[in-house]
């Protein structure tokens, strides 16, 4: 941590008190939250907060094996924020475009006008499942009910949803939930349990209803659990629940929800972002990557972009060798990465993001025995390559290929070694310690080598 002293205009300086209050963090926490939104996260908290993380126990637990094979999940952001797409009365809205309500302070009977105006002719539940599996994504994770309260489901709760709200009328969750049974993709639903904006007893929405009024543990009790029981009830089997933001939710109340997802369904798996540490599988910040090796079940939420929702003026697209080095480095690290995708307020996934979708998806195809089912790899912190293992098997990913022909490794006992990308043999030379390669990288992106150790110095012992 570094302390220096600036100098900003009091009304900045007032905004900003205001805000961290209305936040219930320091000046100091809200600043850092502040800056890192602009300048990415550079944050000097764990990549993985003790408070999302995964419960006692969970690691041994059979209901999470699916999840584990998976390692590659779909993450879509969909609701009324994609019609504004960043842009409020003529302004562009700095952040994340899902949080336009909160940023530009819009009242909820203005931020409601939007409902009527939705109505995505271009969705297609099956092209965004299509998507997913195309790209090797074996789960998907939709936002049922973001911040702003708005739902993509029918509920007997509240008016403001896909359903009853707006002139498009169709359950898209339902329509999503029998698309992922006949494509084979395990459907999860995001629903964010503190902040609700719309919601008078919510979490966050400070410029409607202040603080005072607030009977969080009634929105939890009366609205929260209700909607959640619609959700595990109405759309068949459900892979996972993907909370957020826990913030102040009390060990009760994330036990109270935890308890009614496995009185229905006791085999859907509840995120970290749950709070209390009672999570099925730890959560790393958003677009945050551990710095190595985490013995736990865990996932990283990222943006191909900068935003989660679509925003129209959000062109900083990473690259597709940039998104297979994250999956490969998260999945060394022995993590699962979760992709967002934004559609637009007609129903489309941009397509800088289907371009790269499809390019991870044919490196998958060549390469995904190295992912698929694979734990954190036996060579930890070399900044030229990533491993991870399966059964016997090592996969060394080379992020930097040599141009000498050769690989040096001195810390595996190298029985045979393969190029996952046409399955040729490489040859190991000087008692497995180096194999030779082709000076010129096989795999336009990552490639990899699969490594058989030699059994009898993997064994680690000697006579
Ligand atoms: O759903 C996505 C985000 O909307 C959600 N998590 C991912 C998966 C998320 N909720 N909260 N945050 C992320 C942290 C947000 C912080 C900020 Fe801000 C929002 C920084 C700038 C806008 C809050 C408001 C802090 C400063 C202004």
């Amino acid at each position: 941590m570094k302390e220096i002293t600036i100098t900003i205009p009091d009304g900045i300086a007032r905004r900003l008190e205001e805000h961290a209050a209305n936040h219930n963090v320091s000046v100091s926490d809200a600043v850092e939250l502040v800056l890192s939104n602009t300048f990415g996260s550079f944050s000097s908290r764990p990549a993985i907060d003790p408070n999302r993380s995964q419960r006692d126990g969970a690691q041994n637990d059979a209901r999470l094996d699916w999840w584990r094979e998976a390692k590659f999940g779909m993450f879509i952001h969909w609701g009324l924020y994609s019609i504004p797409a960043g842009v409020w009365d003529g302004r562009e809205v700095p952040g994340i475009g899902e949080w336009i309500m909160y940023r530009a302070e819009i009242p909820v009977r203005e931020y409601e006008k939007l409902a009527p105006q939705f109505n995505p002719v271009g969705f297609n539940a099956a092209e965004w499942v299509g998507l997913a599996r195309r790209a090797g994504q074996k789960y998907l994770v939709l936002t049922t009910k973001h911040h702003d309260g708005f739902c993509l489901f029918r509920s007997r709760h509240t008016r403001f949803s896909i359903v009853d709200g707006t002139p498009f009328k169709r359950d898209v969750v339902q329509e999503l939930a029998e698309e992922c049974r006949r494509q084979g993709i395990r459907l999860g639903f995001y629903y964010s349990q503190t902040q609700d904006w719309h919601h008078p007893d919510g979490d966050g929405n400070y410029w409607d209803f202040g603080d005072a009024s607030q009977d969080f543990d009634a929105y939890v009790h009366d609205y929260v659990i209700p909607q959640l029981r619609e959700l595990l009830t109405n759309y068949g089997p459900v892979g996972l629940i993907w909370f957020d933001t826990p913030k102040g939710i009390t060990p009760e109340q994330s036990q109270h929800l935890l308890d009614t997802v496995r009185e229905i369904q006791p085999d859907c798996l509840v995120c970290g972002r749950l709070g209390n540490s009672m999570g099925d599988y730890a959560s790393a910040g958003d677009n945050t990557i551990p710095g190595g090796r985490v013995n736990l079940d865990w996932e990283t939420p990222a943006t191909i972009n900068d935003t989660w929702g679509f925003k129209t003026n959000d062109d900083n697209w990473k690259s597709t060798g940039d998104l297979i080095t994250k999956l490969v480095d998260i999945a060394s690290k022995g993590g699962n990465y979760l992709l967002n995708v934004g559609p637009t307020a007609e129903g489309v996934i941009p397509e800088p993001s289907v371009l790269r979708l499809h390019e991870m998806g044919d490196w998958l195809e060549r390469n995904g025995e190295s992912i698929y089912g694979s734990t954190a790899g036996p060579l930890q912190g070399l900044s030229w390559c990533r491993t991870t293992q399966r059964g016997g098997t090592v996969y060394l990913h080379v992020l930097d290929w040599p141009e000498t022909g050769v690989l040096e490794l001195p810390d595996l006992a190298i029985a045979s070694a393969r190029l996952l990308s046409d399955g040729s043999d490489l040859t190991p030379a000087d008692g497995g310690n180096r194999i030779e390669i082709p000076t010129v990288a096989p795999d336009p992106y990552v490639t990899v080598i699969a490594i058989e150790l030699d059994a009898a110095s993997s064994g680690g012992t000697s006579d």
